[in-house]
């Protein structure tokens, strides 16, 4: 137990990671840099395989051959169920006393129903999402947002230092999930400000990147204005965060919010915008291609009355 903050690589916590997509893969890279990693284990092998060349470390055959290999095992997959079921391919190999640490985006329900299938085989569990994208996957800056025991998080301690910059414990299992979704409503409430005025701006016509200069230094600014904004000046939306994902992060608000009767206006409202663009081929582009539909609403005035007054001053 160690708590690592700026302090030297721990060594002696031998870690596995399982989930090598764009999140995991910086991940793992982090921790091996922190003298951590021990094995990985992807779904498709040859990705698993291929950071394991890359790293000089094991490739597992299996979550259970990967839980066989160390006390501590991280995860980044996908949704609830893929949590799910490695938590529970995990268990076939799981040491005494070992730490599963989750950092996909999943329910709070589906963190504290880990946490109870670990610990009926004696292991531990903390649900720690991050914040920061790809970019802070691969430099090791995430947000990280914990939930479980205090002395799972003790233990996760050097490793969540290893991958992020700000590490915090919210409270018991599913705290962690809580406060990521949160911060993907915050994230639904900004791209819609962004997107919606950016459009507003093409329409009156003003110089964009001036505009995205100077506002950027303003009291409306934030990371996703001064990150995305410029998006909309190059016509060109490449992930970043996948409309798909923020979809998949947005429902799992929406059902939290429903276990207390309570519907979300820009959840809801970001929902069907999603699944607008998502049936227009927009899925896996970022989050600001919602800019294509606030723009659509000036062409579509535009075309309305066209044959009106199309230069008003
Ligand atoms: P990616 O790039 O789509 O990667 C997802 C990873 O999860 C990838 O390694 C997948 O394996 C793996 N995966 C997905 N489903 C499963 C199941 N059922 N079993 C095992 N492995 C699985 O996503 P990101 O890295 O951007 O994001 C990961 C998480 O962090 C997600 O929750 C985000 O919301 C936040 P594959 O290579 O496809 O076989």
């Amino acid at each position: 137990m160690s708590s690592a903050r700026g302090s030297e690589p721990v060594t002696h916590v031998q870690v596995g990671f399982a989930g090598l997509g764009a999140m995991g893969r910086g991940m793992a890279r982090n921790l091996h840099k922190a003298g951590m990693l021990r094995a990985v284990w992807n779904r498709t092998r040859a990705r698993a395989d291929e950071l394991a060349a890359e790293l000089g470390v094991a490739a597992a055959t299996s979550p259970a051959a990967l839980a066989r290999e160390c006390d501590v095992i991280v995860l980044c997959v996908a949704a609830d169920a893929d949590v799910l079921a490695v938590v529970d391919a995990l268990l076939a190999g799981l040491r005494a006393g070992a730490l599963v640490i989750d950092c996909s985006t999943v329910s709070a329900d589906t963190a504290r129903e880990a946490a109870h299938r670990l610990a009926a085989k004696g292991g531990e569990f903390l649900d720690a999402p991050v914040s920061g994208g790809v970019e802070g996957a691969r430099d090791g800056t995430l947000a990280i947002m914990a939930g479980g025991t205090e002395s799972a998080f003790a233990r996760a301690q050097p490793v969540l230092q290893a991958m992020g910059r700000t590490v915090t414990h919210f409270g018991p299992s599913g705290y962690g999930q809580a406060a990521k979704a949160t911060n993907q409503i915050l994230c639904a409430g900004v791209i819609q400000a962004v997107a919606e005025a950016m459009a507003f701006a093409k329409s009156q016509g003003l110089p964009l990147p001036q505009l995205i200069e100077t506002l950027g230094k303003g009291a409306g600014s934030s990371w996703y204005f001064v990150n995305r904004a410029p998006n909309v000046v190059r016509d060109a939306f490449p992930a970043g965060f996948r409309v798909r994902l923020h979809e998949k992060d947005l429902k799992i608000c929406r059902d939290m919010a429903a276990q207390f009767g309570v519907e979300l206006p820009v959840v809801e409202a970001t929902l069907a915008q999603y699944r607008e663009l998502i049936a227009q081929g927009h899925g896996d582009e970022d989050i600001s291609v919602l800019f294509r539909l606030k723009d659509a609403l000036f062409a579509a005035a535009a075309a309305q009355s066209s044959g009106n007054s199309p230069g008003t001053a």
